[in-house]
């Protein structure tokens, strides 16, 4: 296949890059570093300081281990990408080239309005340059569980049978998210399912959970292929963020009573089912929806986990729960479906205490490169304790 990856500087976006060109399949990878650059506005960076996009497609070429080739460029500029489809012609295009970040999303009306400016203009003109150039392509684009919320019934895959007044119908799932990135998202899902029904394009939209892991096997340990992986406050994921914080000795940052539940996946499931999807499309016209997770978890359950393998290590971590700065439930039901991904074949990699114990060890060696600085910063939902109410 011909695969255009959109946002492949990002902690998913390289490991996605490598691991189809791994396969033989052609990449092109596209980028506008517009991470790095929100990422300096908030004083975070990643553990490792990544090479740049063109220097680690730079040695990966070299190395003979498959052909990417890198553009860099803005999602915004519509002439950017009608340029880049119409002369890439994916046979799959998949989309992480969006600000993922709730925490920065909630930082003021600035970066929120950024955020759905930046993510809903991006893939507009993403979906408005499918329809122009390449309507055959698929769109493979990451979504995510959070666009559902936590309703008080089960979480179906997209769509939900409903009965109303006599009358029946196969109807989008009701969505209420969380935060002002998690809306981004929503509005994303139905422009993709208005394009596919009224342009007739295909697209496979991931409701992804939330992705832990630090390495995949394309990088092995050579840290120029590292990714970017995250601990700070405002992009760091919470298992992530836990592991880091346990080997820096610093208590695990539980929000509130750490009932909050979501669904889980290992980043190197997240590979597999992206290639499951981009491997088995849809026909023209279908808008389908995979919950992309593996496992559902409590934040406290979390813990409790990084916590024992953590003293298989010697290391004795404590658990902290602090004010809770996001708007959120607590305690709640949380039962999502997530079959379509194991239909296809994808073979989970549960969490385990072993991969607990791996990734610690991992970490211990970078201990120097952790700054504790940037656990918790102050980002908050809650508009009155921003004023200083
Ligand atoms: N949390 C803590 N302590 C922390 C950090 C987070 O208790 O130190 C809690 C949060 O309050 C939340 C849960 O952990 O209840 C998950 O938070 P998170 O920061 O790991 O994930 P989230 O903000 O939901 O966003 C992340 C990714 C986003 C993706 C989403 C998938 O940043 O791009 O869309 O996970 S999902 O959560 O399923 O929507």
């Amino acid at each position: 296949m011909r695969v255009l990856v959109l946002g492949a500087d990002g902690y998913l976006g390289w490991p996605t890059s490598m691991y189809f060109a791994a396969r033989g399949h052609e990449v092109v990878a596209t980028d506008s570093y517009a991470k790095r650059k929100w990422e300096a506005e908030t004083g975070a960076m990643p553990l490792l300081a990544v090479p740049t996009l063109e220097e680690r497609v730079g040695i990966w070429n070299a190395e003979g281990r498959g052909t990417i080739d890198v553009v860099i460029g803005d999602l915004t500029d519509a002439d950017f990408v009608h340029d880049l489809i119409s002369t890439t012609q994916p046979d799959a295009i998949v989309h992480y080239g969006e600000q993922c970040s709730a925490p920065y999303s909630m930082m003021s009306q600035e970066a929120g309005v950024s955020s759905q400016v930046n993510n809903l203009v991006g893939n507009l003109n993403v979906l408005y340059a499918m329809r122009d150039h390449a309507p055959g392509s698929h769109l493979v684009k990451l979504g995510t569980m959070g666009e559902y919320g936590t309703p008080n019934i089960d979480i179906e895959e997209g769509y939900i049978e409903i009965a109303h007044k006599g009358r029946r119908d196969v109807l989008p799932f009701p969505k209420r998210p969380g935060s002002v990135y998690h809306l981004s998202k929503v509005h994303d899902s139905h422009n993709i399912e208005f394009a596919c029904r009224i342009w007739r394009l295909r697209a496979t939209d991931l409701h992804q959970g939330v992705v832990y892991g630090l390495r995949t096997p394309e990088m092995g340990d050579r840290e120029e292929f590292a990714t970017s992986f995250r601990y700070d406050e405002v992009f760091g994921t919470v298992l992530n963020r836990f592991l880091v914080q346990a080997v820096a000795g610093h208590p695990l940052t539980v929000y509130g009573a750490g009932g909050q539940t979501r669904g889980y996946l290992n980043i190197l499931d997240t590979l597999a089912c992206v290639e499951l999807s981009a491997l088995n499309p849809p026909e023209a016209g279908d808008y389908r929806v995979f919950n992309q997770f593996t496992e559902q978890f409590s934040v406290i359950e979390l813990a409790h986990r990084v916590q024992s393998a953590a003293k298989r290590l010697g290391i004795e971590v404590e658990i902290s729960h602090i004010d809770n700065p996001r708007v959120e439930s607590e305690s709640h039901y949380y039962n999502a479906t997530h079959t379509k991904l194991v239909e296809l074949g994808l073979e989970p990699h549960l969490l385990s205490e072993d991969f607990i114990v791996e990734c610690l060890q991992a970490l211990s060696g970078l201990r120097s490169r952790i700054s504790e600085g940037l656990f918790l910063r102050g980002v908050t939902w809650q508009p009155a304790v921003r004023a200083g109410l």
